[in-house]
C-alpha cells in the first residue's frame, strides 16, 4: 500500500491538496492530483509537491463512515440552532460552542483547532492548526456518496476526516468550508455526521474545531490525528 499526496501553492500561499491510500495504480493517481493542482479555482500554482510513501498493510486501520445525514435549514440562525443541539448533547457548553463558532467565523487557519471542556485551545500552532493526514475513503464509497446525491466531493473528503477524528475519541467535531460559496457544513458526533446547510453565510470564512476531553492525551492524539494510515470504508 501506498500513500500519495500532493499539495500545491502560489507565492506560498496554499491553493490545493489531496491525499488518497491505494494498492498500486501510482502514476494515475499521482497524474490525477497534478490536473487537479493545474486547474484549481484558487489559482496557477507555482509549486506542486507530491509525496509518495510506502505504508505497512499492518499499520493501517480500517473503519465504516460514520452515518450521514443531512438537516436543511432556511438560514444561518436556525442551523446555528440545530448544531449547538447537537454539541449540547455531547456535554459541550453554550460558551464553549460560542468559542468555537469564533475561531471558525475568524477563518484563515489550515487546520483544525482543538478545545478542551474548559474552553483551553490544545494545538501547538494558533495559525495553522492541527491537519488530519493519511486518510483515503473507499472508491465505493466516493459512489455512493455521489451517485445518490448524498453530497458532493467535499463531503467525500470530510466524511473521512470526521469518521477518523470521532474514531479517535474527539467528542465532537465542527466545521465550516473555506470555500466562501459553500455554505453547507457539518457537526460529528459518535452518533453521525450532520450535515447542515446554511451553517455559514455566502462570503463568510471557514474552519475546523475538534472538541475533547479534559484528561485527553493530546500529543498521542495529535500525532494519531496526522500520522495514522486509515482507510474509511
Ligand atoms: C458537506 O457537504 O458534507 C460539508 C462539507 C464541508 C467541507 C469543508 C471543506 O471545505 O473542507
Amino acid at each position: 500500500m501506498f500513500s500519495i499526496k500532493m499539495r500545491a501553492s502560489e507565492n506560498g500561499k496554499h491553493i490545493s491538496g489531496a491525499e488518497t491510500i491505494i494498492n498500486g495504480n501510482i502514476e494515475t493517481v499521482v497524474n490525477e492530483f497534478i490536473k487537479r493542482a493545474l486547474s484549481h479555482e484558487n489559482g496557477a500554482p507555482d509549486f506542486i509537491n507530491i509525496k509518495i510513501e510506502k505504508l505497512d498493510k499492518n499499520d493501517i486501520t480500517y473503519i465504516n463512515h460514520l452515518p450521514i445525514k443531512t438537516i436543511n435549514c432556511k438560514n444561518k440562525e436556525e442551523a446555528r440552532k440545530i448544531a449547538k443541539d447537537i454539541l449540547n448533547k455531547e456535554g459541550i457548553n453554550d460558551d464553549l460552542i460560542e468559542k468555537a463558532f469564533k475561531i471558525i467565523d475568524n477563518g484563515g487557519m489550515r487546520g483544525a483547532s482543538i478545545l478542551n471542556l474548559k474552553g483551553e485551545r490544545l494545538e501547538p500552532d494558533k495559525k495553522r492548526g492541527i491537519r488530519v493526514k493519511n486518510i483515503s475513503t473507499t472508491d465505493e464509497l466516493k459512489e455512493k456518496i455521489l451517485k445518490n446525491n448524498i453530497g458532493t466531493d467535499r463531503t467525500v473528503d470530510a466524511i473521512a476526516i470526521a469518521s477518523k477524528v470521532i474514531n479517535l475519541g474527539v467528542i465532537a467535531e465542527l466545521c465550516t468550508s473555506d470555500n466562501k460559496s459553500y455554505t453547507t457544513g457539518y457537526i460529528a458526533t459518535k452518533d453521525g455526521y450532520f450535515r447542515i446547510t446554511n451553517l455559514k453565510k455566502e462570503i463568510e470564512k471557514g474552519g475546523r474545531v475538534f472538541f475533547v476531553k479534559n484528561n485527553i492525551d493530546i500529543d498521542d492524539l495529535i500525532y494519531k490525528l496526522e500520522n495514522k494510515p486509515y482507510i474509511v470504508k
